[in-house]
């Protein structure tokens, strides 16, 4: 199956015969590298990757010879709508923009979920886990791939009390990576700590099997800190924990990546707190990979707020290291996944890492000043594993609340996550293997009585589903009504009646978002925008987030609210494209001809602002592209005009003009013409009229040669200038 970029992916198409598909690799891919010094237009890049085959540019690159470079880290979308035909699409979105590790975010909590689940059921901002789901998506991803013309890492969670098994599904379905670390069953989501330590170990000798790429959970210590700047020893430590012991558990370091969050954020004085916090981390875990995210923390429903903190997350990234970048947006204070901010997300991490290329080698941290405080951190850090080691170890510390503690290590506010060693969720089910214990199976932790001659246990049964994909049970659907089918039919059945409306969460949703500004205080503004919303129509209206302008002047507000109607598609009337040149061309043509005009206000009138514009390049007027002007003043008489172009030798005359009620404009028009005419002048001369009221089809009515009304530019009037002297009109 390929994709083509003018057309619509078909997801019923990607469902069909799944039963047999297999994905084509496993394992994590990395961006591949371009030299530094690699030239890319006019430009030398230290830290970039391979292009892409298809892609969405950076909004400026057509100034730019339309390049899109394509930075050396991974850059990571999180794509949570719930319905997993729908984050396919979106996706394919994200991997245009410059994504490429498609995390399918599942907000329900499916650590709650005891086993595996089939079919395609609807989630609530994420989507639970199935075999179908997974396959289809990777098939998907396989698909994109080809279209990109770039690897895509295909990611999600193993956790709970079913993650060996998840990681088990996880392997056989080429899931690329996961979130894996057994600290997050224990202080997040209750499970017995031994348990979750021994489910880890099986987990992670299963993904190291499949060559995922793993990222550890110390980022939710710091998301679910009160202060979190107070919590950096503990994430050393947690990160720690966790490496060392997914290497234990046949991990290879390189497929180790710390989720690396800065602690704080503004009004802290956030960078240099997070700088320092993140040269100790590299510096103790060289050799592995870092996963920089920015801080969910402190993200309010505010776009900017967070464009804000992604950007300077990503400088952060740049100054130190990191092998990818994460991007987040203010969905979760939304309560809609507003896919467009996704995309806004990859776009920001793209253009600021882009725009950092190779800053770490003009800019130098000091180490005099950081040095004092990196060894800090690494003594509290220190410090704290040596006590957690007195107290027994790491099941004894949290039952003594050790974590997630307030206070800045040693200080303590006792207010930790405390956890019983043998109590909660799975307490007891750990249970020592017998003698003769014997798994045929190949990614094993732990004690296997295999024969001798035996060095891989699914010898014995001929390959297991890890190695040998025909012996994997593929179950369908199994709800009839909560399935991707049924969601399908009715998308269908609008788009065969060629329907429109808009969306946020999936096709068809209706949702749009709409910002106002109310000149009242907050509880008013809010009031007033919800009526407002309704007076337009929009069903459902909410608030998403506000801004106070002025505690009594006025609020800037953001809503969402549904359209409850749809627009035919073969009803709509496109609109007329102008038909520009490119700027090359344009460039281009002057150079080689050169052209001259002459232009002026015509006639009793004062108002040049409009022409001037027209002309100068500083707002990019037609001098932008090598026209010499000569330019005449205001309530300039045709007759001068008409010399000055003689004189000069003009190729056009560009006369300005307002429309009036006594059709003085019409006069002027008429005059210009028939003295061309007159001085033999009219087949060597274009006459070209402008005004806020003037249209082309008034000035073709009175012998003009074209006619710009308001909104026009430089470029439409260069355009037309080249289109008429290259013969083209
Ligand atoms: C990130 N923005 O990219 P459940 N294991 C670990 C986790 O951190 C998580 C889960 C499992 C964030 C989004 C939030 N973290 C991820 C170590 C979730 C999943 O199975 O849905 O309960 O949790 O890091």
């Amino acid at each position: 199956m390929e994709l083509k970029p003018n057309e619509k992916l078909n997801i019923n198409e990607i469902m069909k015969d799944l039963e047999n598909y297999h994905p084509r690799r496993t394992g994590w891919a990395w961006r591949k590298h371009l030299p530094e010094g690699t030239k890319k237009y006019d430009f030398e890049y230290f830290q970039i990757s391979e292009d892409l085959k298809n892609s969405v540019p950076l909004p400026s690159a057509h100034y730019f010879g339309g390049i899109d470079p394509q930075p050396d880290e991974v850059i990571t979308s999180e794509i949570a709508s719930g319905r997993f035909e729908e984050d396919i699409r979106r996706m394919r979105m994200a991997a245009w923009h410059g994504a490429d590790h498609i995390m399918v975010i599942r907000t329900l909590g499916q650590s709650h979920i005891d086993g595996l689940i089939e079919g395609t059921p609807e989630g609530i901002g994420g989507i639970p886990i199935t075999r179908k789901q997974l396959r289809a998506s990777r098939k998907a991803c396989d698909i994109i791939e080809d279209e990109i013309g770039r690897p895509l890492n295909f990611h999600s969670y193993v956790s709970g009390v079913a993650g060996p098994e998840i990681a088990v599904l996880f392997a056989e379905e080429g899931v690329n990576a996961a979130h894996q670390d057994p600290q997050y069953n224990v202080l997040y989501r209750g499970i017995n700590p031994i348990r979750s330590f021994v489910d880890a170990a099986v987990a992670k000798r299963i993904m190291a099997g499949a060559d995922m790429l793993q990222i550890d959970g110390a980022h939710n210590a710091n998301a679910s800190a009160k202060k979190a700047w107070n919590v950096m020893p503990e994430l050393l430590v947690q990160h720690g924990i966790n490496c060392l012991f997914s290497v234990k558990s046949g991990m290879k370091k390189g497929n180790i990546a710390l989720s690396t969050v800065p602690p704080t954020t503004a009004p802290s004085p956030e960078f240099r707190m997070n700088l320092v916090y993140a040269l100790t981390l590299r510096e103790i875990f060289s050799g592995y990979r870092f996963r920089a995210q920015m801080n969910t923390r402190y993200i309010e429903s505010d776009l900017f707020d967070a464009t804000r903190i992604h950007v300077l997350n990503s400088a952060l990234s740049r100054l130190t290291s990191a092998d990818i970048q994460s991007t987040i947006t203010p969905d979760e204070g939304r309560n809609v996944p507003w896919h467009i901010n996704s995309i806004r997300g990859v776009e920001t991490a793209k253009h600021a890492l882009v725009s950092m290329d190779g800053i770490n080698q003009y800019v130098k941290i000091n180490e005099e000043k950081v040095r004092p405080e990196i060894r800090e951190l690494k003594m509290r850090a220190i410090l704290m594993l040596e006590e957690m080691i007195e107290k027994g170890g790491y099941f004894e510390a949290v039952e003594d609340g050790m974590l997630v503690d307030n206070g800045f290590y040693p200080e303590r506010f006792g207010d930790g996550i405390a956890r019983p060693k043998n109590g909660g969720i799975g307490a007891g089910t750990v249970v020592p293997r017998d003698k003769d214990y014997m798994a045929p199976v190949s990614d094993h932790f732990g004690y296997n009585n295999l024969p001798e001659n035996i060095k891989r246990g699914d010898e014995l049964i001929g390959g297991d589903t890890l190695h040998n994909h025909e012996k994997i049970q593929y179950i369908d659907e199994l709800d009839e009504t909560d399935n991707a089918n049924k969601r399908l039919e009715e998308i269908e059945n609008y788009k065969k009646q060629g329907l429109i409306k808009p969306e946020v969460e999936w096709n068809y949703d209706g949702w749009i978002q709409i910002d106002m500004t109310i000149p009242e205080s907050e509880d008013y503004a809010e009031a007033a925008a919800i009526e407002i919303c309704k007076k337009m129509g929009l069903e459902d209206p909410q608030l998403i987030s506000k801004t106070v302008l002025h505690p009594a002047e006025a609020t800037y507000v953001e809503m969402k609210g549904k359209v409850p109607f749809f627009v035919k598609k073969d009803e709509l009337v496109l609109p007329k494209k102008p038909e520009l040149v490119a700027n090359e061309v344009l460039f281009d043509f002057f150079k080689n001809r050169p052209t001259k005009v002459v232009a002026g206000t015509v006639g009793n009138d004062e108002h040049n602002v409009g022409i001037r514009e027209i002309l100068d390049i500083k707002h990019g007027g037609i001098e932008k592209y090598g026209i010499k002007y000569t330019y005449l003043g205001t309530s300039v008489p045709p007759e001068k005009m008409i010399d000055a172009a003689i004189e000069t030798g003009a190729d056009a005359i560009l006369a300005s003009m307002i429309v009036t009620h006594n059709e003085v404009h019409t006069e002027n028009m008429k005059k210009l013409h028939e003295l061309a005419i007159e001085k033999g002048i009219r087949d060597k001369v274009m006459i070209i009229v402008g005004g806020t009221q003037i249209s082309n089809d008034m000035a073709l009515e009175h012998d003009m040669d074209a006619g710009f009304g308001r909104g026009t530019k430089g470029t439409h009037v260069a355009t037309f200038i080249y289109k008429k002297l290259s013969g083209k009109l």
